[in-house]
């Protein structure tokens, strides 16, 4: 077999490690996290590694050496009804990738560590990225305390699963002790197919920002109240919706993704609504400029509509440029496997940008059929697969 096509067995296999859904469920600290775990130290053996877990529930596989460490890894996490590939691909290459030189003789001179970590899509928990940044030392007050769907806090979940929640701190690493952060990702979007290349180098990684938006109105009788007398919440918010999504431009991405409202039955009217604004760009600036319009919008659309109007930022994770030498060292792996190079932006988030804070970061794409992710038909090709852990096998020689 090709290591593409051990890639491709691999995590045909441990996509069983999922509830039971039309694609990959597999969230942090629950028994199909903990089956994962059994498969990916048996990849980290394979690769010569020693498989520990951490205090954040990170499974840690070591190749000791002299020197500051070279981190690799990605998410073990999916979304709900997710593809095969989305993180755990990162992990499976980074694995075969040492593998490799294991079989090929080469002993690398510096230490190396694969990071199998627990929840970087948060779909559990109201926070994700605790690994990465445990490793950072940027875990933010009251990430432990999130709960999920049953009330059980992450503190409580990380403990039940073997983790050590009152340990996070000791996990921080010193930043000379780590020469940098490489991820593999599935590209989650169209640009690498578009040029037919398997292969492309991230350049940086977009900044989000996530807003609580609510209308409120006056509820009343449907039947009762005349059209001209009313102050309907949802309408409101639809127009709201409507004119955020025709007002993003160029690579900003907004997207209204959850909505609430009350009192939510057929024959009564809004008087309260309240939706999630996701705004992302690889620019900072133009992030927050777009989310400053949107909140003069609602407030110009409420008035209009006799609503009031609230906004309030839940969530920030600034852009995160990768580094330009590990960038040059990517891309000249690149090039020796598919004769050209593609540089790209990352509009999809990952671990890579918690460990920014860090170390220096790079991230390499893999092609993703039909740009489609966060779907039980996202996929990768074995043949990709096989590029991309010969690409990284290169890289890790040229850092020697
Ligand atoms: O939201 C993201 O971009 C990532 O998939 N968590
Ligand atoms: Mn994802
Ligand atoms: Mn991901």
């Amino acid at each position: 077999m090709t290591w593409g096509q051990i890639a491709q067995s691999r995590l045909d296999q441990i996509a069983h490690c999922s509830l039971a859904s039309p694609g990959v469920s597999r969230f942090p600290f629950t028994d199909e996290h903990r089956a994962a775990l059994g498969q990916i130290g048996a990849w980290m053996q394979a690769a010569g590694l020693s498989a520990q877990m951490d205090a954040a529930g990170t499974l840690v596989g070591r190749k000791p050496g002299h020197g500051p460490a070279l981190l690799l890894g990605s998410h073990q996490d999916s979304v709900r009804d997710a593809g095969r590939y989305d993180g755990i691909m990162g992990i499976a290459l980074a694995c075969l990738a040492l593998e490799k030189l294991r079989r090929d003789g080469v002993d690398l001179p510096y230490p190396v560590e694969v990071l199998a970590f627990a929840d970087e899509e948060g779909v559990r928990f109201p926070t994700a990225l605790l690994g990465p940044r445990a490793l950072a030392g940027t875990v933010p007050q009251g990430a432990l305390d999130g709960l999920d769907e049953d009330g059980l806090s992450v503190a409580d979940a990380l403990r039940r699963f073997g983790g050590a929640p009152e340990q996070l701190q000791t996990l921080r690493r010193a930043p000379e002790e780590v020469r940098g952060y490489l991820e593999l990702h599935i590209e989650q979007g169209p640009v690498l197919e578009l040029a037919d290349l398997g292969l492309g180098v991230v350049t940086g990684i977009c900044g989000i920002e996530r807003n609580s938006v609510t209308f409120t109105g006056e509820t009343g009788h449907a039947g009762t109240v005349p059209m001209s007398e009313r102050a309907d919440a949802l309408v409101a918010a639809a127009d709201f919706i409507s004119q955020i999504h025709d007002s993003a431009r160029g690579d900003l991405r907004a997207t209204i993704g959850t909505l609430r409202l009350h009192p939510d039955v057929v024959n009564g009217i809004p008087d309260h609504v309240t939706v999630s604004l996701e705004a992302r760009d690889i620019d900072d600036a133009t992030r927050a400029g777009f989310v400053a319009e949107a909140d003069a919008l609602g407030q110009s659309i409420a008035t209009r509509r006799g609503c009031g109007f609230a906004m309030r930022q839940t969530y920030v994770q600034p852009a995160v440029p990768c580094d330009p030498g590990l960038m040059r060292t990517l891309s000249v792996a690149v090039e020796r496997q598919q004769g050209k190079v593609k540089a790209l932006p990352s509009g999809a988030t990952h671990d890579a940008s918690a460990m920014a804070d860090l170390c220096p970061v790079g991230m390499l794409f893999l092609r993703c059929r039909g740009g489609v992710s966060h779907r039980p038909d996202e996929y990768a090709s074995a043949e990709d697969m096989g590029l991309a852990v010969d690409a990284l096998a290169d890289v890790l020689r040229a850092l020697s």
